[in-house]
Formats: structure tokens, C-alpha cells, sequence
């Protein structure tokens, strides 16, 4: 059996955790889709949000509790960085994750593709399955924002996911995200056959906003989703009408999207009907969830450890 899962960073890292050992169960194959619209270079360093959480979490390196970065983590390039007056100061690169922003910028600067990167730094962290970036090509999330600093009121501009989430804690007025390069964004390599191997597509509970939509956002990705034998099953990052952990809300807010498990299911759609699922899996607590023209049942989706992600995981394909 072959599962393709479309996955953000924290919450799809912990989902991956309950894939990873539910296809160990079975004997199938998993290969991540993963965000790259968090991407961005600060610094001169290519840093891949959503593919290092992954990466760590998969390999074992990750912070717990803060879900991003190394564990065990020290901060002198942040402090010594700060001395200088480099900009931004808002964001912090830990000295062990900065070997990883290193290796992966030297080798994009002598040619080799994210993919390629990707499957570099996974020969050291060993997740245990094929991790994919959604795209090699540039897929930046900016947020159009009404600008507080502006001369001119209700001066619109856009500005990086990076900045939204992190500086201003998505807290500014904001009208619309766009993915900048997505119209002309390629899947990366592979991408294309994980979906069209796979026997079930599941979709991490990650942000369906700034995690999923992003992925999405690649014309010929999504097409073969839509096109695709593959039963198509989300899970729902929206428990009893709050997000587990992190801005779901502030995201769903933009686009007018109630904080449901309703909404979000909605916002993904029925695939006969121009959306994406097939099924859709929601807590407990948000059993009696209806979203048309697609199947949903209620299970425990609380991912408090492996065993507890797995047994949701199996739900989930199952419901396939
Ligand atoms: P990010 O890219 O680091 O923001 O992480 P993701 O987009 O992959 O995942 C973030 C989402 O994971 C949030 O919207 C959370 O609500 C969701 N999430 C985190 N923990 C859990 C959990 O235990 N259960 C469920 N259902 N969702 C969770
Ligand atoms: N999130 C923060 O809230 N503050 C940071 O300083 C920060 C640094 C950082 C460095 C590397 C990395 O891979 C992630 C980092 N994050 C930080 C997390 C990240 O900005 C967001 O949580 C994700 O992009 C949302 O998916
Ligand atoms: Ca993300």
C-alpha cells in the first residue's frame, strides 16, 4: 500500500509520527507532500519551516515543546547577530538549525534542487519516509495587509508569511494571502507519481490556510489530487471551534471561513463538486459535523502520542 500525505509543519509533523507508524504495521509507503510557501532567506540562508519540523520531528532532533527548531538548542549566531543590528531580529535561527539552513543553502547555490536538498539532509535524520517539497520552483505565502506604519490610511501591501506570523503574530488587519510563484510552480520531482502510486491521499490536520492551501496552490498538484483513484481524506486541525494550537483562527478569519470543523471541511469541499475530499475526519466532540457531498465520521483526534496518532491515522484510512 502506498499513502501520500499533504502536510504543514508542527501538526503534520505529528500526524507523520502516527502515518509513519501505522504503515509500519501494515508494510505500506508513505511519502509526505510538504509547504514550501513558509520558505524564506534571511540572513543568506534558506530556511524551510515546514520541511525541518518535519525532518526533526520524523528524525528525532525536534524541539517538543516549542515544535520548531532543535531540541537542546543554543542561540549565539541570534545574540551575536542582534549586536550587529542584522534585521530581522524578530526571527531566531538556533545554532543547530543554522547547520541545516548551511548545508541546504550551499548546496541550492551550487545548483541542486530543494528535492534533491531535501533528500541530502534526510540521509542524516532518517525520518523513515519520503519527504517531497510540494514544488522546487519559488512558492512564497505573502498576506496583503493594511500597513499601521503607512503615510496613506488603508495602504495595502504584502508582506511574507514569515513577518505575518512571526512579528506580528497575524495579528494586523488582512485581506488576502497569495502564493507568489504558484502560478507557475512545477511539481517537484516525484510528486506527481506518490500521487498517482497512492492508494489513499490523506490530509495532515495542518493549517488549511498557510499549510495545505499553499500545496494546493500548484495547478498540476491539485489537478492530480482531483483526477486521481485515490480516495482523498482530511483530518480535521479544528477541535470543538478552536484550533488545537497556533493562528488557524486568525487564518480562517481572513478568508471568512467559520473556526469549525464544519467550515474547514467545507472550505476543502466535496471532490464531485470542485473541492478535494472524499472524507473528512473530525474529534469526537464534533460528532454530527455535516459537509456536503462528503463522508464524515467523528474519532478521537487528539494527537497526545504515537499510538493514540496511529489508531487516528487507521480511522482515517479506513474511512477510505
Ligand atoms: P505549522 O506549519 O507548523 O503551522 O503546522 P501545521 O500547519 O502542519 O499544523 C498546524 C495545525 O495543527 C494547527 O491548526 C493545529 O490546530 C493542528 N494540530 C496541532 N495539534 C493537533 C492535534 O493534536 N490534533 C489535531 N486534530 N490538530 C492538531
Ligand atoms: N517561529 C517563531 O514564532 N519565532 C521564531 O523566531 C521562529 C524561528 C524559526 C526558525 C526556523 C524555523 O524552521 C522555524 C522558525 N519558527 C519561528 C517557526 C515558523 O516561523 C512558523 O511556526 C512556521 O512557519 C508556521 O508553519
Ligand atoms: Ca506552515
Amino acid at each position: 500500500m502506498h499513502i501520500a500525505v499533504l502536510t504543514g509543519g508542527i501538526g503534520g509533523a505529528r500526524f507523520l509520527t502516527g502515518v509513519r507508524a501505522y504503515a509500519r504495521e501494515v508494510g505500506a509507503e508513505v511519502t509526505a507532500i510538504v509547504n514550501v510557501g513558509d520558505d524564506v532567506v534571511l540572513h543568506g540562508l534558506k530556511i524551510c519551516p515546514d520541511l525541518d519540523s518535519v525532518l526533526y520531528t520524523l528524525g528525532g532532533g525536534a524541539d517538543r515543546e516549542r515544535g520548531w527548531g532543535r531540541a537542546d538548542e543554543t542561540w549565539t549566531v541570534k545574540e551575536e547577530l542582534a549586536r550587529y543590528g542584522a534585521e530581522p531580529t524578530w526571527f531566531g535561527l538556533g545554532d543547530r538549525d543554522v547547520a541545516t539552513h548551511l548545508v541546504r543553502t550551499s548546496m541550492l547555490n551550487a545548483g541542486y534542487p530543494l528535492s534533491a536538498v531535501t533528500e541530502a539532509l534526510c540521509a542524516r535524520w532518517q525520518p523513515g519516509v519520503r519527504l517531497l517539497p510540494a514544488t522546487d520552483d519559488r512558492l512564497e505565502t505573502h498576506a496583503v495587509v493594511t500597513d499601521p506604519d503607512a503615510d496613506t490610511p488603508d495602504a495595502q501591501r504584502a508582506i511574507h508569511f514569515q513577518e505575518w506570523w512571526v512579528r506580528h503574530r497575524g495579528a494586523l488587519p488582512t485581506s488576502r494571502f497569495v502564493f507568489v510563484g504558484a502560478e507557475a510552480a512545477k511539481p517537484a520531482p516525484g510528486v506527481l507519481d506518490a500521487l498517482a502510486e497512492a492508494d489513499v491521499v490523506l490530509l495532515a490536520p495542518s493549517n488549511p490556510v498557510v499549510s495545505i492551501a499553499p500545496v494546493l496552490a500548484v495547478a498540476e498538484l491539485r489537478d492530480a489530487l482531483v483526477a486521481g483513484r485515490a480516495p482523498v481524506v482530511g483530518v480535521s486541525p479544528i477541535i470543538g471551534g478552536a484550533p488545537v494550537r497556533g493562528m488557524a483562527d486568525r487564518c480562517l478569519a481572513v478568508l471568512g471561513v467559520p473556526c469549525t470543523a464544519a467550515g474547514v471541511g467545507g472550505l476543502y469541499g466535496a471532490r464531485p463538486t470542485g473541492g478535494i475530499l472524499d472524507a473528512w475526519l473530525v474529534d469526537t466532540t464534533d460528532a454530527g459535523t455535516e459537509v456536503e457531498g462528503v463522508t464524515v465520521r467523528a474519532a478521537p483526534l487528539w494527537m497526545t502520542d504515537e499510538a493514540a496518532t496511529a489508531t487516528m491515522v487507521r480511522t482515517a484510512v479506513e474511512l477510505a
